[in-house]
């Protein structure tokens, strides 16, 4: 076996609490929504029997709604390790918010590894019930695009997107950070926005989780994942012999509304819902919809990622933030930084509408920063320093994936 794999299996099993594993064991010892579907694209090449039982265990925490909610906390981890915790949500074992729902191209990818129809006949109807509560819950605005209630949702939580919504709420005050006692203060959000945080999910978990509040937005990200599942939603219908025209349709739906709504001068903002208007700010948000093999843009937004806001290709992975930018903060978080399942989706994207040299040259620079960062959470994209985390599960887990889908990229 190749080093770089067996290093990056040892995290991925140095993780693993029995059913779940969490994304940290310092920073975050719980399973987290999105991050269990990036781990079970590493561990299906590992282990499929772990990969089915990481994400069969998240769909175990979905709601009678179908939400599933972006963290499921470990009873035996003790309730100050992690801010907010179950007593924060009130919602049992849960957290009450959601994250992407890149969950079905996971079921399917794992499927595709190792065949295991009862495994996908399990997951559909859960996969099903969870995109038809953000297709009937989340349409704030009346576009047939989902809003976000937290940019916790978003996956990408102090994104210079969500300033401008953010900027209205009230920070919370009188609570105590834990993330400061595992991370460097300078590598993760600020306390103001660590208060807007929790402001905006104590009014949501306030309202039974139900109503929007001061924060709605369109992220394009969150609604080209969703289109993207809804692809593979389709897929794992036909291999079932269901019917899949419905899934197809609503992908072709959610694809027309984000170029639409969202495109704008050659680049995909997000909306905040309670103004109306598109925010400002480029981000790696914008270069998502790249997962969509029909995107009539994809030409123009492969070149928004090589032009001089990202220089994909010239920098390390995918920046999450305009280079160019004045708040651009390359140690940051998502202001700045690059994170590998970023650079993952967007390589996918790249290999979709055809750039075959790019997305080569992005995998091996993945694989490489990770090995050589001891699997960071984020990265500089301008020298490749490590930043937050170590040992961080997704980091480890796409590591693997990119490694059998090109071998040559061997640090
Ligand atoms: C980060 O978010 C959590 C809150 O959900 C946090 O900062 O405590 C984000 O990077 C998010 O995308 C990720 O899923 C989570 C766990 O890795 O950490």
């Amino acid at each position: 076996m190749n080093v770089t794999r067996e290093r990056a299996a040892a995290v991925l099993a140095g993780n693993w609490l029995g059913a779940s594993t969490v994304p940290s064991r310092s920073l975050y010892p719980h399973q987290w929504s999105w991050d269990s579907a990036f781990i079970a694209f590493g561990l299906r090449h590992l282990s499929p029997s772990r990969a089915r039982r990481e994400l069969v265990t998240l769909f175990e925490a979905q709601w009678p709604d179908g939400r599933v909610p972006h963290i499921v906390f470990d009873p035996a981890t003790p309730p100050e390790a992690y801010f907010p915790g179950p007593s924060f949500w009130q919602a049992g074992r849960t957290s009450g918010l959601v994250q992407p729902p890149v969950h079905a191209r996971a079921v399917l990818a794992v499927h595709e590894t190792a065949p295991d129809l009862q495994f996908l006949a399990a997951l559909y109807p859960k996969l099903v019930a969870w995109h038809d509560h953000l297709r009937t819950h989340r349409d704030a605005g009346g576009r047939g695009l989902v809003a976000i209630v937290h940019p916790w949702e978003s996956g990408m939580d102090n994104s210079p997107a969500w300033d401008g919504p953010l900027s209205r709420v009230t920070p919370a005050t009188g609570f105590v950070r834990r993330d400061l006692a595992h991370g460097a203060a300078g590598d993760r959000p600020g306390d103001d926005d660590y208060g807007r945080y929790v402001r905006l999910a104590a009014d949501y978990r306030d309202s039974g989780y139900r109503d929007f509040g001061t924060f709605a937005v369109e992220d394009p990200g969150f609604n080209a994942l969703l289109a993207d599942a809804e692809l593979a939603l389709a897929e794992i219908a036909d291999e079932l012999g269901l019917p899949s025209g419905a899934h197809r349709e609503a992908a072709a739906r959610i694809e027309k509304a984000l170029q639409e709504t969202l495109w704008h001068d050659g680049f995909f903002f997000a909306r905040d819902v309670l103004t109306g208007s598109l925010t400002p700010e480029y981000t790696c948000a914008g270069l998502l919809p790249l997962v969509l093999p029909d995107l009539a843009v994809a030409p123009a937004l492969v070149a928004a990622a090589t032009g001089p806001r990202f220089r994909l290709g010239r920098v390390h992975g995918v920046p999450s933030h305009d280079l160019t930018a004045p708040g651009f903060d390359p140690g940051r978080y998502w202001r700045g930084p690059s994170w590998s399942n970023i650079g993952w989706l967007v390589r996918r994207g790249l290999v979709c509408h055809g750039e075959f040299a790019l997305a080569a040259r992005l995998g091996g620079d993945l694989v490489e920063i990770a090995a050589r960062t001891d699997f960071a959470e984020y990265v500089d994209p301008l020298t490749g320093a490590g930043h937050g985390t170590r040992s961080f599960s997704w980091t480890a887990a796409l590591t693997v994936d990119l490694l059998a889908d090109q071998p040559a990229a061997v640090a």
